[in-house]
């Protein structure tokens, strides 16, 4: 049951009771009425409630879903909230995009973020085409911080493959708190927490090959050309140590006892094109030896390359942090079942999925010989990509060519790989076109459920209304409660999610309100003690630095404290802004007229941004979050006068 039903306090009922102690009696009148029909609802709702999901997974309005499910959006560069079984999308965060609704990628706070890790490089970079942060990402993989297996609800980890970082977006707000730009490495793709005991680090793989020093001395000797494989201090969102490996790295996971990585690679070739890296019968796993990997570097062992520790792990090092498995040319999925032992390698080319058992690896680093993990090989369809998991030990494969989600059983795969007659494959279905990851509830922890899997659809072709040349994709779920797969739902969602994950509602708690001494505006906050204006108070002050002007105003519906300020033309304006609100779903905005300036401040947050007054003459600022029955109201006037001669 929502919030708004449960409490009997509703944004409706809100605006009525704040009009009417503003003594509007037209508007008074009408909201009260709107506070009525607020009151109807919850007895509608009370009555559907037996039936808060149907066989469709169709969410009845006013009821809540069970899972939140963390979506990528691919080149949007977002992450998105949608929930599981409805599939209603919920909300986006912006991370490495640039937002207009609620100015990420312009307010101070959100810049800070942006730029707290960039190389010297990419200052330079971008200095040169007139920006000061990236404004795009390509997002692919969104994973949960782990405690002992399991979800925690702490925080969310995701790639950028476009600008090699990884960004974390906190649990309790849902807003991006930290961005990494990953130095030596190209490309992130691959990214996953450490499961066991918790998530210390996550683990990142670079696809692209480059030459480990890139300043152009060395450009088409292929031989100078490496792969990076990072992990992250996941709480300190810094590089904790890297390992240069031999081919490229494509998808990656960990076990559920903390002491491996796995990378997969298509590119072992190490080729530069298309039929090079297509070229051999085998590529490889890369399995990672965590213990091994923190004994050299506490021991010193490790060479420091732009601030991170590096060992050699490439083949020819013959090093103990690595080892090779060859499996059929270029895999790409790599799930780690919750069993606790077995991993799955899609065969991608190869019609087969990999099983390795990951409680032999210890024999392969003491020598024995590398496929004597391999424990099942079953061939499963054409194009198999992503591998998901329920908790009864099937397993759910995702067919791109075949546009199909294949089940089948781990233990009979096994059996069937040692010889025995039997058939692991359990039941296919079909989806719509060439699906790439697909998802289990929470089939990637301890807690893996088996009633709903959501199949991520790269094509929606003839699905939904033509929207013209640019289609949506199109997310599937499926009931997989029975023998038989159904698909009973589709979602088209834009571009262009590549993976998501579902956690239980119940993991996660995230506030209504901000609180005050949020370290989002830490630095906000010493720039006004230092100007003297309290930030947590009402407040309407403008202090003038030479060019530089600092408005400091506090905002409650419907008014900002401020109805006008005074700068000069060519002023370097800051407007600084709590909103002294602390209701539930009470935003306000500020954005400034014809200037590019727009941001959120939600229900008790303060939020600052900056930009140059160029022009002399009035420009209307207004909140752009609807706040109030007289949220139109709520705006105000920027002179800026002309510069004197
Ligand atoms: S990858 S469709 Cu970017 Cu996750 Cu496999
Ligand atoms: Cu405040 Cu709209
Ligand atoms: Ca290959």
């Amino acid at each position: 049951m929502s919030d708004e039903i449960k409490t009997g306090i509703s944004r409706r009922g809100l605006l009525g009771a704040t009009a009417g102690s503003a003594a509007l009696g037209a508007f008074g009148g009408r909201l009260a009425l709107t506070g009525g029909a607020a009151a109807g609802l919850a007895g509608i709702a009370a009555t559907s409630a037996l039936a808060a999901t149907d066989a469709t997974g169709a969410v009845a309005p006013g009821q809540l879903d069970e899972f939140y499910g963390f979506w990528s959006s691919g080149q949007s560069g977002e992450m998105r909230i949608l929930g599981i079984p409805s599939m209603r999308e919920l909300m986006r965060v912006p991370v490495f995009n640039r937002c207009s609704a609620t100015g990420w990628g312009q307010t101070n706070e959100s810049k800070r973020i942006m730029q707290e890790s960039m190389t010297e490089k990419t200052k330079k970079q971008l200095a040169a085409n007139g920006k000061t942060v990236h404004d795009n990402g390509d997002l692919h993989h969104v994973h949960m911080s782990f405690t002992e297996g399991k979800y925690d609800g702490r925080f969310l980890f995701m790639n950028d493959k476009a600008n090699t970082r990884v960004a974390r977006v906190r649990g309790d707000v849902m807003k991006c708190d930290k961005i990494l730009e990953i130095p030596n490495a190209k490309a992130i793709h691959g990214m996953r927490p450490q499961k066991f005991p918790r998530t210390n680090y996550v683990f990142c793989n670079g696809e692209d090959e480059a030459p480990l020093v890139n300043d152009g001395s060395t450009m088409t000797d292929v031989s100078t050309y490496v792969n990076v494989f990072t992990a992250i201090n996941a709480d300190e969102m810094t590089v904790a140590w890297q390992v240069l490996v031999s081919g490229n790295l494509d998808n990656c996971d960990a076990d559920y006892e903390g002491k491996w990585a796995f990378s997969t690679s298509y590119n072992s070739e190490m080729g530069m094109t298309l039929s090079d890296m297509t070229a051999s019968e085998m590529d490889h796993v890369v399995v990672f030896n965590i213990a091994e990997i923190e004994k050299a570097i506490a021991a010193g062992q490790f060479q420091e390359l732009n601030g991170a520790k590096i060992l050699d792990g490439r083949k020819d090092a013959n090093s103990q942090f690595t080892r090779y498995i060859p499996i059929a040319n270029n895999p790409h999925g790599c799930n780690m079942a919750p069993d606790k032992k077995h991993l799955c390698i899609g065969g991608k080319l190869s019609p087969t999925v990999t099983v390795i058992d990951v409680t032999k690896l210890d024999t392969i680093f003491a020598g024995a010989e590398l496929r004597s993990v391999v424990v099942a090989e079953p061939e499963l369809g054409l194009g198999p990509l992503h591998t998901a998991f329920d908790g009864n030990g099937n397993a759910y494969t995702s067919l791109f060519l075949d546009s199909q989600v294949v089940k089948w059983n781990i233990a009979d795969a096994i059996k069937a790989y040692a010889g025995e007659k039997i058939d692991p494959i359990k039941d296919k279905v079909d989806v719509q076109y060439q699906p790439g990851h697909l998802k289990t509830v929470e089939g990637e922890t301890l807690d893996a459920g088996n009633k709903w899997l959501v199949c991520l659809c790269k094509f929606s072709k003839d699905r939904f209304l033509n929207v013209g040349p640019l289609k949506p994709e199109n997310d599937q779920l499926i009931d997989i409660s029975g023998d038989k797969m159904v698909v009973v739902h589709d979602g088209p969602n834009f571009a262009e999610p590549h993976d998501a994950i579902a956690v239980a509602a119940s993991k996660m708690n995230p506030l209504s309100v901000w609180k005050r001494d949020d370290v989002m505006w830490a630095e906000t906050r010493k720039q006004a003690e230092a100007d003297g204006v309290n930030i947590d108070d009402y407040m309407d002050t403008v202090i003038r630095d030479g060019n530089k002007v600092r408005v400091y105003m506090s905002s409650q519906a419907p008014s900002f404290s401020l109805e006008s300020f005074t700068v000069t033309e060519g002023d370097e304006v800051t407007v600084i802004i709590t909103n002294l609100d602390d209701i539930d779903d009470l935003t306000h905005g500020f954005t400034m007229g014809n200037h590019g300036v727009a941001m959120e401040i939600g229900p008790q947050a303060t939020s600052s941004i900056t930009f140059v007054a160029a022009n002399a003459g009035v420009y209307w600022y207004y909140c752009q979050w609807f706040c109030h029955a007289l949220h139109m109201e709520m705006r105000g006037r920027m002179f800026v006068e002309p510069k004197k001669a």
